[in-house]
């Protein structure tokens, strides 16, 4: 249904590539996806070390696990999170803003550099708490600054501030997004871009290229249904996919006289032709698996999350939820103007409109026409996976050490005796308190948490395996915080024990999609990162419904943490809002 509703649109020459609403309607002040978006770096990376680089003579085989440059630069963000009325695809919604933008502000640093973004919570009417993650930085040293309730802190209430400070240790593509309940799928998110040394040469920087599934409904509504004891009201479709924040609708299908307006645009990029150019795609979406490709161009897969990678060529990136993969594009193409296609699979994923469009111009081409370029035949092989272990091979080789923990993990989902559908880890299905961050708790030496909080310390080990085992029928892109990944082994059923994908090198990364009915073996160095760490699904709707757990690493070095004051001081500002507002926790707050 999808598929051919998009192609009659884009026969349409014209009306597809114009806008009848202005950027500030669709977007509010954010430029991304419009032609006037800056190439990166939209500062000078250069500077007068040895090398020329702020890293000086560090290079891309440096462990940057260990080492990173001390840049002495701070990068400052000031962001005021707001309601606002936009209509990204016409479609007229609330949604939440970061300084009146959707997507929110890009953040940028160097490798090596601080960086600091002080939030201000101004979300009223209703007014609710907040609380920004920085996805996939390791804060070693940091765990209070990893912006989850619950966890790490309490969340700042309406009316409050919280500065956020940390290290660009890893260098690469990235995004922020709220990790108060299902938030970021309102609207509240960003790309985050940390330059370093290049493991290849590329000439354009084209930036961050988010892609989003989009949800015509409020996101606390949306939480409401996930959370719904009535048969099938957890099942839910996404409305549309977006390309930064980007792309049109059929308003015919409006029946509650809500604005909506066809025509509302698309993003656009701009390619010089013969030269080599850099996208940086994040799937920043709520439930949706991407699947990314160009008309006519190869892309070659540089990294994927915070790791380059060996290159290899390819048609489509297969993009789970927070994952990120840089590709190389080389513009050579014929014609003088190509579709960007991301598409949601309808296999792995629940969409009414799976097909985000986006137009790459060449040059001088005319910016108002829709490109007549055709699309790859890529069928969708369904199988909810990235590509295969054996051709994501990390640049800086490390070969797996010899775990001192390893724990199998159970997923699945079940009905419990309030009708309610909740996911599982081990039985157990996660619900946080706002009140008692662990981290804190942790830090007191107070190490007796509920069983609904799902923690699992592993005490002094180095590091830990964990071999995952999907009881469910569904896909799930599963996230680690504070740690890059070793993922060992992928496949359907249960695993041999023993068959390790390259162990000298496995793949590392933040985010691995673990199919229907089959096991992902994974193992993080725990004893590298002292504090509490979520391993959860990115899918929005099953954190809410509980898939989510939390690591404690080495416990005594968690208690000899010197957390600043403004981390309780926030837990003491959570606490008297608290009193006179009692917040609707219908989920499980993450
Ligand atoms: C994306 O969807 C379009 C429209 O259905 C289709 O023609 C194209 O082959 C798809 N591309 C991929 C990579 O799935
Ligand atoms: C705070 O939010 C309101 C809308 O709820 C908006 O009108 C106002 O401009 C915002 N303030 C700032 C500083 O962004
Ligand atoms: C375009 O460049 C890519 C990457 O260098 C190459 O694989 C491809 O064959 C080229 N295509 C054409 C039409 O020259
Ligand atoms: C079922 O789960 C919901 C959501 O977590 C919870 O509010 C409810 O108390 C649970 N029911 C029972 C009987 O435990
Ligand atoms: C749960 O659903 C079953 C089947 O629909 C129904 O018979 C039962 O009354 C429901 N229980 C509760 C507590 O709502
Ligand atoms: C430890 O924290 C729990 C809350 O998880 C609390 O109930 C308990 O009283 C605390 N214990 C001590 C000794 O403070
Ligand atoms: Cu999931």
């Amino acid at each position: 249904m999808g598929a051919s509703y998009s192609s009659r649109r884009v026969k349409r020459d014209g009306s597809v590539a114009k806008s009848s609403l202005s950027q500030k309607q669709t977007n509010g002040l954010s430029i991304l996806g419009t032609l006037v978006a800056p190439l990166l770096p939209s500062f000078l990376t250069n500077n007068p070390t040895p090398n020329g680089f702020p890293w000086s003579t560090l290079d891309c085989n440096t462990n940057y696990y260990d080492t990173s440059p001390n840049t002495g630069v701070i990068r400052r963000y000031d962001f005021t999170i707001s309601r606002g009325v936009i209509a990204p695809d016409g479609y007229q919604r609330n949604v939440l803003l970061v300084n009146g933008a959707y997507p929110g502000p890009l953040i940028e640093a160097n490798w090596g550099d601080m960086i600091q973004v002080t939030m201000h919570n101004n979300i009223s009417a209703p007014e609710e708490g907040t609380a920004l993650h920085w996805h996939g930085f390791l804060q070693q040293g940091t765990p209070w600054e990893d912006g989850v309730p619950s966890v790490t802190q309490c969340p700042v209430p309406p009316g409050s501030s919280f500065t956020y400070q940390f290290k660009a240790t890893l260098y690469g593509t990235t995004w922020y997004h709220s990790h108060f309940s299902s938030q970021y799928a309102g609207g509240l998110t960003g790309p985050i871009v940390v330059h370093g040394p290049k493991s290849q040469k590329y000439d354009v920087d084209v930036g961050p290229v988010m892609l989003s599934d989009w949800y015509h409904d409020d996101y606390y509504d949306l939480v409401k249904k996930t959370m719904s004891t009535v048969p099938g009201e957890n099942i839910f479709f996404s409305d549309n996919n977006l390309i930064n924040g980007k792309m049109f609708f059929d308003c015919s299908k409006v029946t509650d006289g809500t604005p909506c307006t066809n025509d509302a645009g698309i993003a656009k990029f701009r390619f010089q032709r013969g030269k080599t150019h850099l996208l940086r795609l994040i799937n920043t979406g709520a439930e949706g698996l991407q699947r990314f490709s160009i008309d006519g161009h190869k892309m070659t897969v540089i990294a994927n999350d915070f790791v380059d990678v060996k290159p290899y060529v390819t048609d489509v990136v297969t993009l789970g939820i927070g994952q990120r993969t840089n590709v190389l594009v080389k513009a050579n193409g014929t014609l003088d103007a190509y579709w960007m296609r991301s598409n949601i699979s309808t296999i792995c994923s629940l969409t009414s409109q799976p097909n985000a469009l986006a137009a790459i111009y060449y040059d001088n081409a005319d910016t108002n026409k829709a490109p007549q370029s055709t699309p790859w035949n890529a069928p969708d092989p369904g199988t909810c996976s990235n590509d295969d272990l054996s051709l994501t091979e990390p640049f800086m080789k490390l070969p797996v050490p010899k775990p001192d923990v390893t724990n199998e993990i159970e997923l699945n989902v079940f009905v419990n005796a309030t009708n309610h559908t909740l996911w599982t880890l081990d039985g157990d299905s996660f619900r946080g308190n706002f009140n008692s961050p662990t981290l804190l708790l942790s830090n007191l030496g107070n190490l007796t948490f509920q069983s609904q909080w799902s923690v699992r310390n592993v005490g002094n080990a180095k590091s830990v395996r964990i071999n995952i085992m999907n009881q469910s029928p569904v896909a799930h892109p599963m996230h680690l915080h504070g740690f890059n990944m070793y993922i060992l082994h992928q496949g359907a059923g249960e695993w041999d024990g023993k068959t390790i994908v390259r162990s000298s090198n496995p793949q590392r990364r933040d985010v691995f999609l673990l199919p229907p009915s089959s096991h992902v073996v994974m193992q993080f160095d725990a004893a590298s990162n002292p504090g509490v760490w979520p391993f959860h699904c990115h899918i929005a709707w099953h954190t809410s419904a509980g898939l989510f757990t939390q690591f404690l690493t080495i416990p005594d070095k968690v208690r000899a943490l010197s957390i600043p004051n403004v981390v309780a001081e926030t837990c003491r500002q959570w606490g008297r809002w608290t009193n006179t507002n009692i917040p609707d926790q219908i989920d499980s707050g993450l």
